[in-house]
């Protein structure tokens, strides 16, 4: 029978726990003692990352204050660095809430997309 329990997703199935403890490789940029931000593995744009806490919470709604506000500090100071380094015009913030938000890695991210002037997908 199949099973229709909701699916659990812990710490230690955790692929951003892993890029955390360092047993799974990623190329950090910035990190801190609540942070870590790193290259998304399939970007949307040149130099798009993902901003993460160090502590586990499955998404948006189940993370503690300290942690949502620490993670979104982080994609701010990244945002700006991104401005200066890349040379980008403008950047995206986006965070994916629930699978059929189109979440698939269960440990809060945020996507941090910069955007370029002539970016083919630009609407
Ligand atoms: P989301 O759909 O919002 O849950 O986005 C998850 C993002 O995580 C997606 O853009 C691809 C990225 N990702 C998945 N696995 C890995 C990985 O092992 N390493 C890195 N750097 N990024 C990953």
């Amino acid at each position: 029978m199949a099973d229709l329990s909701p699916p659990t997703h812990t710490e230690a199935d955790c692929i951003f726990c892993k890029i955390v403890a360092r047993e799974l490789p990623a190329f950090v940029l910035e990190e801190d003692e609540h942070t870590l931000a790193f290259m998304d593995i399939n970007p949307g744009t040149r130099g798009h990352a993902l901003v993460i806490p160090r502590n586990h919470s499955q998404d948006l709604l189940t993370v503690p204050e300290a942690d949502l506000t620490a993670t979104v500090l982080a994609a701010q100071r990244l945002a700006g660095r991104m401005k200066e380094r890349l040379g980008c015009d403008g950047v995206n913030l986006l965070n994916c809430c629930g699978a059929d938000a189109w979440q698939t890695v269960f440990h809060l991210h945020i996507h941090v997309i910069p955007r370029y002037r002539d970016d083919p997908d630009r609407d």
